[in-house]
């Protein structure tokens, strides 16, 4: 048998959307926010567009706040540096490598300075899409934190603060962003990026549309290996001699993950009108 990876929903949904809980999480952010004066944004670099979410403007309002490009050891570097710059313009933000201290200490540096000027203690807190590198960057900054702060009065005893800076507290639990996958495109490169659950989509579908979207976009010069190349060499083989591509996919995005397939950015920041004109 000599079957061929296949694009199941070619005109369909990519990932079967799941709008319940998330929505739920996005009312939970909004209760916390009236306890916070400082806002963490965290964006996986090789999605700076579809992996924010511009609810958050409404739900940060004119709160400061501070954008982190996460993952940047698996981003394109020049990519990233024409995101920074596109951003810069706009808002304080920085790239960084979430796992490791050295880095995240950047966002401390930041975060000190937003704090820095305002009357009496700041709060913070980390938001951005599942596994953006959320948890990671909260341990980061809480490494060098002192102990607990005691609960402020009437604020719920579930909530827990940590003093990170002179007048600079962190709320130790993220809040979690929905992801808002409006094209087929986005929808893709966040189930990609790891910002959708497993069970939401087809890995097949992601591998094939990533290599797609890689070698237009190379001319067909990439060297990362298509979906079927790399489940032959792989030897993604069942009984009968069929390939699993199935199995073959999810390494393949793993792979994608680890950074085996070398630093790759998904989207590039728009030609800034401001610097043509
Ligand atoms: N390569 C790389 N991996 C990261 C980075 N930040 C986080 N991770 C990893 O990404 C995964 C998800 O991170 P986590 O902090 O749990 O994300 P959360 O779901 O937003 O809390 C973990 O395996 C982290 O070790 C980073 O900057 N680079
Ligand atoms: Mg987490």
């Amino acid at each position: 048998m000599n079957n061929t990876p296949s694009l199941r929903n070619e005109f369909e949904q990519v990932v079967q959307w799941y709008p319940g809980h998330m929505a739920a999480a996005m009312r939970r952010i909004d209760d916390y926010m009236k306890l916070i004066d400082i806002v963490i944004e965290v964006v996986d670099a090789r999605v700076p567009h579809s992996g924010a979410n511009p609810m958050l403007d409404a739900i940060a309002g004119k709160r400061p706040r501070l954008l982190v490009l996460n993952r940047e050891d698996l981003a394109d570097p020049l990519a990233t540096a024409r995101w920074l710059s596109y951003f810069a313009k706009r808002r304080r933000v920085i790239a960084i490598n979430g796992r490791e201290q050295s880095s995240v200490a950047k966002a401390n540096y930041y975060l000190g300075q937003l704090a820095q000027g305002a009357r009496g203690t700041q709060r913070a807190i980390v938001v951005g899409l599942p596994n953006s590198g959320k948890s990671s960057i909260i341990n980061g900054l809480l490494r060098r934190a002192a102990a607990k702060t005691e609960d402020r009065a009437g604020v719920t005893r579930s909530l827990q603060w940590f003093r990170v800076g002179a007048n600079l507290e962190l709320m130790d639990s993220p809040g979690i962003l929905v992801p808002k996958i409006s094209s087929p495109d986005a929808q893709w490169k966040l189930a990609l990026v790891g910002a959708v659950p497993r069970e939401r989509y087809d890995p097949e579908d992601i591998a094939i549309r990533f290599h797609r979207w890689l070698t237009t976009g190379t001319n067909g010069r990439t060297k990362v290996p298509d979906l079927e190349t790399f489940s032959r060499a792989r030897g993604f083989m069942r009984r009968g001699g069929e390939v699993d591509y199935h199995n073959a996919a999810q390494s393949y995005i793993k792979d994608f993950n680890d950074g085996k397939f070398g630093r790759i950015t998904l989207e590039q920041a728009p030609k800034d009108d401001a610097e043509t004109a």
